[in-house]
């Protein structure tokens, strides 16, 4: 009697333990969804020699990674960059993707892979973890000036 119960808890924890993994497994096999682009210059970076590139890593676990490798800048300024709700071409990117279109300005309602200072060959290099999953209006990624005249853009595709 006692050990028809027992075979019957083993066989219940054998069940739980191949369903756990299972279930870990298929996570792992569900993948990233990656986008990216390349930087060009804006007409107001016009006459810098910007170039450089954006990515946008959606992760299984409801996280979305953007990095900016920018080349070109002036040395050892500090700019800002987002991630804007438009293509490049449509209205210079327009304005910041918000998960929430109704709530704040600011991280983390918006994704901003910045500010980051360039070193003494102009380069920038910037990256943020946001919570949540960039919907399908995160489309590109904008470079601003410190003033914040949008100097260079990528469109994520
Ligand atoms: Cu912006």
């Amino acid at each position: 009697m006692s050990s028809g119960t027992g075979r019957r808890r083993l066989g219940a924890l054998v069940a739980g333990l191949t369903l756990s993994s299972a279930f870990a497994a298929s996570a792992l096999a569900g993948g990233a969804v990656v986008t990216r682009g390349d930087l060009h210059a804006f007409a107001a970076g016009a006459g810098q020699p910007i170039t450089g590139r954006a990515q946008m890593v959606r992760t299984p676990d409801g996280r979305t990674f953007v990095t900016v490798h920018v080349e070109g800048l002036a040395r050892g300024v500090t700019y800002a960059s987002h991630v804007h709700k438009q293509a490049c071409a449509v209205g210079d990117a327009d304005g910041h993707y918000r998960f929430d279109p109704a709530g704040a300005a600011t991280p983390p309602n918006e994704i901003w892979p910045g500010p980051f200072t360039t070193n003494e060959a102009g380069i920038g290099n910037a990256n943020t973890i946001a919570d949540g999953t960039a919907g399908p209006a995160a489309v590109s990624v904008v470079v601003h000036a410190p003033g914040g005249a949008k100097i260079a853009c990528a469109d994520l595709e």
